[in-house]
C-alpha cells in the first residue's frame, strides 16, 4: 500500500488549483503599497504585572496596516500581532485574558505543554460582559469576562505562538487579528552563541485581504454571523489573502547589519503554505523546530511552512555586500504573494555569534506502545477525521501518560496536522524518510494530498482532554478536529 501511495504525493484533490496550494484566493479591493516600503514592526514584549503574572485584554482597535488606511482589528492588547511573551523554563506564568470583544474567545498556546484547563479547548470560552447567547455545544463552559491561563513552562526553549481557538469561529477570529508569539527561553539556549537582541527577529507571517476602506475582507459565510457550518462552498478549501503580512505589516523591509541574524519564523496564516527562499540566493541554517532547538543545525535552500509550523533559523547577512538587498520570497505563489519581505544590508559590523555543530540535547525517541491511524478527509460537505465531524468530549484515542505512540496521518488534501500537548517526531512520509524540514520535535506537520505521514508522539506532562486537528483554520471550523484523552 505504501508503495502505491508513494508516487501520489503531489496529486491534487480535484480542485483544479495547483498542487501546492492549500486554499482559495480571496482577492482584495484596497489600494496596496509598493512592496518593501513599510518598515518591519517588532511586537512589544509583554511586561508582567508582577513576577510570573501577565494580563492582556482582547479588544477592538483601529490600526494602520495599509499606509493611509485604518483597519479594525480584534487584538490581544489591541494590537496585531499581540504582544510577544518571553517565558522562561522553570518559571510558571499565569496569563489573565480579559475579553472586551463582541464575541466569546478561547486562547490556545500553540506548542504549549499545559494542563487541560489552560489549553484553550474550543468550548472553554471567555465570554464578554453582557453576552447572553446560550451554551451552543455539549459541555460548553463560559468564563465571564476573564480567565486565568496557567502555564507551567516546564518545556524546552522554543518558538511558540498563541491564537484564538473558539469553536466554529477560529478562522474569522484569527483573521481579525487574534494571534501573537511566545518565546520560551532556557539555560541550554542561553549557553549558545546565537544572535540575540536586535539580531533576533520574531517574524509572524500571515496573509490577509482588504476591502477598499482598509477593513479586513473575509467571506461572509465564514465571517462569524450566526452559528453554522453552512460555509461558502467557494472557500471550502480555506481562505488565502492576497497581501502577505510580516508582524502585521505588508511586505515590510528591515535594515540589518552584515552579520548573522536569528529569524523566528511562524506561519500564522489560516490556510496558506509558503516555500521560503532568499534572493539573490543564500541559506537558512535551521537551529530549532516547533518544539525547540535541534540537536544539530540543518542547512536549507528553501523552507516549506504549513500553517501553524515554526522554523528557528539563522541567516548570515555577511554573505551579501553592504548596500545590497535580500528578499524573502514565497516560491509557491506567483504575483504579489510571491514576496514576503526584504532585508537591506546596511554595513559591516563585529559579529561574535556562531552556529555550533552541537546545539542541544533534545529528548531521544521513546519506544512506542501503540499505533493508530487518523484519516483526514472530506466527507460530504465537511472535513472529517476518521469519517467523523468533530464531537466535543468524544475522544478518538486514549493514550497513557508517559508513553509514546506511532500515529499514522493520512490525507486527501493539504492538512497541516497539529496535536495539542504532545510533541512528535516525523518518522516517515509515504514509507520513506521524512523531509529535511521535518527535523526535530514538532507539534504541527505538513500532510500533503494522499500522503501517509507517520509520527512518533509522546504524551507527557498532563492527563486530561486534548485534541488533534487540521490547522487550516477553515477546515478546523468545518469540524476537522478530534479529542484525545491522556489517561
Ligand atoms: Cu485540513
Amino acid at each position: 500500500m505504501l508503495g502505491l501511495l508513494g508516487g501520489a504525493g503531489l496529486a491534487v484533490a480535484g480542485c483544479g488549483g495547483d498542487a501546492e496550494s492549500a486554499g482559495e484566493l480571496l482577492a482584495g479591493r484596497a489600494r496596496l503599497p509598493e512592496p518593501f516600503t513599510v518598515p518591519l514592526p517588532i511586537p512589544e514584549v509583554a511586561r508582567p504585572v508582577r513576577p510570573g503574572r501577565y494580563e492582556v485584554t482582547q479588544r477592538v482597535a483601529a490600526v494602520e496596516i495599509l499606509p493611509g488606511l485604518r483597519t479594525e482589528v480584534w487584538g490581544y492588547g489591541g494590537t496585531f500581532p499581540g504582544p510577544t511573551f518571553e517565558l522562561r523554563r522553570g518559571t510558571p506564568a499565569v496569563l489573565r485574558v480579559r475579553n472586551e470583544l463582541p464575541v466569546p474567545t478561547s486562547t490556545h498556546l500553540h506548542g504549549g505543554v499545559n494542563p487541560p484547563g489552560s489549553d484553550g479547548y474550543p468550548t472553554d470560552l471567555v465570554v464578554p460582559a453582557g453576552h447572553a447567547a446560550p451554551h451552543g455545544h455539549p459541555g460548553e463552559v463560559h468564563h465571564p469576562v476573564v480567565k486565568d491561563y496557567r502555564y507551567p513552562v516546564e518545556q524546552r526553549a522554543a518558538t511558540l505562538w498563541y491564537h484564538d481557538h473558539r469553536m466554529d469561529f477560529t478562522a474569522p477570529q484569527v483573521w481579525r487579528g487574534l494571534a501573537g508569539m511566545v518565546l520560551v527561553r532556557d539555560e541550554e539556549e542561553d549557553a549558545l552563541p546565537l544572535p540575540r537582541g536586535e539580531r533576533e527577529l520574531p517574524l509572524m507571517i500571515c496573509d490577509r485581504s482588504f476591502e477598499e476602506d482598509g477593513s479586513f475582507r473575509y467571506p461572509q459565510a465564514h465571517g462569524g454571523h450566526g452559528h453554522s457550518h453552512a460555509r461558502d462552498p467557494d472557500f471550502m478549501e480555506g481562505v488565502e489573502g492576497d497581501v502577505i503580512l510580516v508582524n502585521g505589516a505588508p511586505w515590510p523591509v528591515a535594515e540589518v547589519t552584515a552579520t548573522r541574524h536569528r529569524l523566528r519564523l511562524v506561519n500564522a496564516s489560516n490556510a496558506r503554505r509558503y516555500r521560503l527562499r532568499l534572493s539573490p540566493g543564500g541559506r537558512f541554517t535551521q537551529v530549532g523546530s516547533d518544539a525547540g532547538l535541534l540537536a544539530a543545525p540543518v542547512a536549507h535552500d528553501t523552507i516549506t511552512m504549513a500553517p501553524g509550523e515554526r522554523f528557528d533559523v539563522v541567516v548570515d547577512f555577511s554573505a551579501y555586500p553592504p548596500g545590497s538587498t535580500v528578499t524573502l520570497l514565497n516560491t509557491l505563489a506567483g504575483g504579489p504573494a510571491g514576496n514576503v519581505m526584504r532585508f537591506v544590508v546596511t554595513r559591516r559590523a563585529p559579529d561574535d555569534t556562531a552556529v555550533p555543530a552541537v546545539l542541544s540535547r533534545p529528548p531521544g525517541r521513546p519506544r512506542p506502545v501503540a499505533a493508530r491511524t487518523f484519516d483526514f478527509r472530506r466527507t460530504d460537505e465537511s472535513w472529517t477525521i476518521n469519517g467523523h465531524r468533530y464531537r466535543p468530549g468524544v475522544p478518538l484515542a486514549r493514550p497513557r501518560l508517559g508513553t509514546a505512540e506511532v500515529w499514522r496521518l493520512t490525507s486527501d488534501f493539504h492538512h497541516p496536522v497539529h496535536l495539542h500537548l504532545a510533541h512528535f517526531q516525523v518518522l516517515a512520509r509515504n514509507g520513506r524518510p521524512p523531509a529535511a524540514t521535518d527535523a526535530g520535535w514538532k507539534d504541527t506537520v505538513d500532510v500533503r494530498p494522499y500522503e501517509v505521514v507517520d509520527v512518533l508522539a509522546r504524551f507527557d506532562g498532563h492527563r486530561g482532554r486534548y485534541m488533534l486537528h487540521c490547522h487550516n483554520l477553515e477546515h478546523e471550523d468545518m469540524a476537522m478536529m478530534a479529542d484525545f484523552d491522556v489517561i
